[in-house]
C-alpha cells in the first residue's frame, strides 16, 4: 500500500512520538503528574510527546493551523489546514502501566477530515486511513465488523467521571445497552475505542463529553472503513457535543435507538 506524501508526515510525527512515550511508559514517578480537571491527568510523557509532534508536523507542512490536547490552538498562515492533535489519548491507562493507549492526529482541509492516524505504541499498531482511501491497520485494510443483531455485538463505551456533565444519564444508558448486547467493554481510550470499531475488534462504541482530539482521526477511521458515525441525534455535530455513536450501518441505528430509551424497569 503506497501512503501518500501527507500521510508519511503523520505517520512519521505518530512513530516518533510513540518511541517517546515506549521510553517515559512505567517512569510514572519521573513524569510531573498534574489533575487538568475532574478525572484529566496530563504528565511530562503528554508534553513531550506533543512538542515531538508539533515539530514534526510544522516541518512537514509549514504554516498549517494546531488545534492540541495541551497547548490548545496554534494558529497558522494557512486558513485552509488544521492539524488535529492529541499527544497521549488515554493518560489515566499510561499512568497505571495499562498498555492501551494512543496517539492521534487528523489533518482538516477546509473544515473537512482527510487523513487520520492513530498509534499504539505498546502494541506496535498503526491505524491510518485517507478520505476515499480506506482505512489500514499496519498493512491491513479494515473493515467494520458485519454483525447486525445486538445480542451478538460487543460494544464500547468510555465511563465518564463524576465531574463530567451527563454521569448521571450514563448509567440509564449503560443499563439499557448493557440489556441488549454481548458484552461492554471499556477501553479508556476514545481513538483507539474507534479504531477497534474500524477494524472490526468492536461491533460499537458510545461516548459523550469528548473533544475533537479525541475523536477526529477515529471518525475517519470508521467512515472509510465502512462504518457509521454520529452525534446521539445521527447528526454530524460530535466535534460542537462531544458525543459520539459508531458502528456498521445496522449497529449504528440499533445503539442510537437503545441510547434514547428511558429507564427500563427491571
Ligand atoms: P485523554 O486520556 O487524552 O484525557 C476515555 O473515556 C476518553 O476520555 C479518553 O479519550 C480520554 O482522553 C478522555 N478523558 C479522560 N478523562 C477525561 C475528562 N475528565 N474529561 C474529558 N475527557 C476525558
Ligand atoms: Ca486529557
Ligand atoms: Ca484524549
Ligand atoms: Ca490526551
Amino acid at each position: 500500500m503506497a501512503r501518500s506524501a501527507i500521510l508519511n508526515v503523520m505517520v512519521q510525527a505518530a512513530m516518533k512520538a510513540g518511541r517517546s512515550l515506549s521510553r517515559d511508559f512505567g517512569e510514572v514517578q519521573n513524569l510531573q503528574v498534574s489533575m487538568k480537571g475532574p478525572g484529566d491527568y496530563v504528565s511530562q510523557a503528554d508534553r513531550k510527546a506533543e512538542e515531538i509532534i508539533h515539530a514534526e508536523l510544522a516541518k512537514g507542512r509549514p504554516g498549517y493551523a494546531f488545534l492540541m490536547e495541551e497547548r490548545g490552538v496554534v494558529a497558522g498562515e494557512d486558513d485552509q489546514h488544521r492539524w488535529i492533535v492529541d499527544p497521549l489519548d488515554g493518560t489515566t491507562n499510561f499512568l497505571h502501566g495499562i498498555p492501551i493507549f494512543s496517539i492521534s492526529i487528523a489533518l482538516e482541509r477546509q473544515g473537512q477530515i482527510v487523513a487520520g492516524v492513530i498509534y499504539n505504541p505498546a502494541m506496535d499498531e498503526l491505524y491510518t486511513a485517507e478520505r476515499g482511501g480506506g482505512a489500514f491497520m499496519n498493512d491491513r485494510r479494515l473493515r467494520v465488523a458485519g454483525r447486525t443483531k445486538l445480542t451478538d455485538c460487543v460494544i464500547g463505551t468510555g465511563v465518564p467521571h463524576l465531574g463530567r456533565g451527563h454521569h448521571g444519564n450514563y448509567l440509564v444508558e449503560l443499563r439499557n445497552v448493557m440489556g441488549e448486547v454481548s458484552g461492554i467493554r471499556r477501553l479508556g481510550s476514545a481513538a483507539l475505542d474507534l479504531a477497534y470499531v474500524a477494524a472490526g475488534r468492536m461491533d460499537g462504541f458510545w461516548e459523550e463529553s469528548l473533544s475533537p482530539w479525541d475523536v477526529a482521526a477515529g471518525i475517519l477511521m470508521v467512515r472509510e472503513a465502512g462504518g457509521f458515525v454520529s452525534d446521539k441525534n445521527g447528526g454530524n455535530d460530535m466535534f460542537d457535543t462531544g458525543a459520539i455513536v459508531a458502528g456498521n450501518e445496522t449497529i449504528h441505528r440499533a445503539l442510537l435507538k437503545t441510547l434514547k430509551k428511558p429507564v427500563t424497569a427491571r
